[in-house]
């Protein structure tokens, strides 16, 4: 069998376009997501490119649903070669003094409580077969805060903070830990960053050619063929026009 990807929120943005360029590259895939309908229709279009596909609904943010999601898979897909850890967003972007309790949560529970479920469940076989790659999604709000990111930065500072830790924690065996940290991505984040406030969203790819998740998922493809000798630690990816995650050149 065709070795075996994972990509959690599969169903949207950066984490569609991974499951689509991993397919593509022949991995069998295992797409995760909240909403059935666009997985299904992901597993259709992923099918048809000649590799096998299961889909998993759950919510990283619900344990025993994913734990029962993954300990559910048939045995000849238990051995997970790569780890996308993609699901997750950001909510609201107020001063952090008068930030939203549950938008906060959202994002922890998910950004970076999920992400560790995740590494928890599949992890411990990767390194028991010493072979394995986690890409974990950050971003360039990990680096440093901007204006009213607060708590988004923080959970990709975690994010980051995490890939490091576990770098370390398998740096006994051959798998791989790699942190992608994209810049201004056009996907639907800043629709639900808004709450649904499309105009506001379009504004903050004014003026400015943003990135794709496709140009992300080249990346994570990048660091996943990349020999078994070379870890790609960290790569930060900004739009052209964007020299960070508050400094960005707008015409
Ligand atoms: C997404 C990048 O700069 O829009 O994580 O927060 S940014």
């Amino acid at each position: 069998m065709n070795k075996i990807a994972l990509v959690t929120g599969a169903t949207s943005g950066i984490g569609e376009a991974c499951a689509r360029k991993l397919a593509m590259i022949g991995y069998n895939m295992i797409i995760t997501g909240r909403r059935a309908e666009r997985l299904d229709a992901l597993a259709r279009e992923l099918s048809a490119l000649g590799v096998g596909v299961i889909t998993l609904e759950f919510d990283v943010r619900d344990r025993e649903a994913a734990t029962a999601a993954i300990n559910g898979l048939p045995p000849e897909w238990q051995e997970i070669d790569v780890l996308v850890n993609n699901a997750g967003g950001a909510l609201g972007l107020e001063p952090e003094y008068e930030g939203n309790y549950e938008d906060w949560d959202t994002m922890i529970d998910a950004n970076v409580k999920g992400l560790l479920t995740m590494t928890r469940l599949i992890v411990p076989g990767m390194v028991k077969r010493d072979r394995g790659h986690v890409v974990n999604i950050g971003s360039v709000a990990g680096d440093a805060a901007y204006a009213n990111g607060n708590v988004y930065c923080a959970t990709k500072a975690a994010v980051k903070a995490l890939s490091d830790g576990l770098r370390i924690d398998v740096a006994h065996t051959k798998v791989r830990v790699t942190n992608i940290k994209p810049g201004l991505v056009e996907t639907n984040f800043s629709v639900i960053r808004f709450h649904g406030d499309k105009e506001k969203a379009d504004n903050v790819y004014k003026g400015i050619q943003p990135l794709t998740g496709t140009d992300i998922a080249e990346c994570v493809a990048f660091a996943v063929c990349a020999p078994a000798h070379v870890q790609v630690a960290e790569m930060l990816v900004l739009a052209t026009h964007q020299a960070s995650g508050s400094v960005i050149h707008r015409e």
